[in-house]
């Protein structure tokens, strides 16, 4: 029986991660929590179903030759085993018409040392995301006498969940920038509500994000879970739609992390960072002015890269600006094209969950 999990943070040496699958993924119909996210001139708004067939294979390609290049790297490659999406989800709380995808396993799981926890996602379209990865789960549970599979408590996400009419269509960009700086956010704060891509891991310190996704109730809740650890809040005046904090601030190694210029950490939350000698950089420019078709995330994808140790990273191949940054940084850039994976739920980061990476739980904010 060997040690199949483990893992910290995000850049010491990856051995083993899952990569998401693009199979039968759709566009989820609104509900309270996903329709104030997609910015009001979105072609998408309103249009939901299954995603084009042509759009799901080009995907798929793009998430296979990433496991091949992670393989090629010597990691170990894990893939989900995908639902049928189109299904509706009815629970004694609520009912929505479709489920979405399991394309992007970074929202749904959390891996902390040996522990890989299901999250408690406040979209109702993600409820029974969770089952594409049990297989998985259990073969770890089954290989690994150490791993503990955990799942977060479930929400209810009855409509009490949610503030309703929360963005009316006419509020202005600058209301929504106001809204995120009062973190005054869709969700309410009647159970914990949490997307694990919120969350960045640091040893012992826990980096979350409160915004559309992660209520402060959730923060709460990982205090009196892991006790052992330090829970920060942190969040990010300047992003209208703060969902998840992998496009926004991204650690490279121990000591160095990228900051999304548009979305910088305010001077009171840096300071535990420069109080330990982390620097703090402005992420590049993104090489394209608009996400692909059909995508619901920004153009910053081009700071969620992975890495696969302390002195590399995969980005994107055509965010050219990201890769001159890395290696002015003293990372070896490996491109991976990506773009037609983007609309599925993000980019190289978002697409993959960590299995297993050396080292232990440090201590880096003594
Ligand atoms: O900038 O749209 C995307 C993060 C997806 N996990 C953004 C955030």
């Amino acid at each position: 029986m060997a040690k199949i999990v483990n893992s910290w943070n995000d850049f010491d040496p990856l051995k083993r991660v899952i990569v998401g699958r693009a199979d039968f993924s759709v566009i989820p119909p609104e509900e309270p929590a996903t329709s104030e996210k997609v910015p009001v001139d979105s072609a998408m708004r309103g249009m939901w179903g299954p995603r084009p067939t042509e759009t799901v294979e080009k995907a798929n390609a793009q998430l296979d030759y990433l496991a091949k290049v992670l393989e090629d790297n010597g990691v170990t490659v894990d893939r989900p085993e995908p639902l049928q999406w189109n299904q509706p989800v009815i629970t004694p709380d609520f009912r929505t018409d479709s489920m979405m995808t399991c394309m992007p396993p970074r929202d749904i799981l959390l891996t902390i040392g040996s522990e890989i926890m299901a999250s408690a996602n406040s979209f109702r379209c993600r409820y029974f995301e969770y089952l594409a990865y049990w297989p998985l789960m259990n073969k770890y549970f089954e290989e690994d006498p150490e791993f503990k599979w955990t799942q977060a408590p479930r929400p209810r996400l009855t409509d009490a969940s949610y503030k309703h009419n929360y963005y009316d269509e006419k509020i202005s960009l600058e209301e929504r920038l106001e809204r995120t700086a009062n973190k005054d956010f869709v969700t309410t704060e009647v159970e914990p509500m949490w997307d694990a891509a919120d969350v960045l891991r640091l040893g012992k310190d826990l980096f979350i994000q409160h915004g559309l996704t992660t209520n402060r109730k959730a923060m709460e809740w990982f205090k009196r879970y892991y006790p052992d650890l330090t829970v920060h809040a942190v969040n990010f005046p300047g992003d209208p739609y703060p969902i998840h904090i992998d496009a926004t601030f991204v650690p490279l190694r121990p000591g160095l992390i990228i900051n999304n210029p548009q979305r910088r950490l305010p001077e009171e939350q840096r300071a535990i960072f420069e109080a330990n000698d982390w620097q703090i950089v402005d992420a590049a420019m993104p090489a394209h002015k608009e996400p692909p078709p059909l995508c619901y995330s920004s153009v910053w994808l081009s700071m969620n890269c992975l890495v696969l140790d302390h002195k590399t990273v995969i980005i994107e191949a055509s965010e050219h600006n990201q890769a001159e940054q890395m290696d002015k940084l003293g990372m070896n850039v490996i491109p991976v094209p990506f773009r037609d994976a983007y609309p599925f739920g993000g980019a190289l980061h978002c697409a993959t969950a960590d299995v297993y990476r050396e080292g232990g739980c440090e201590d880096y904010f003594a």
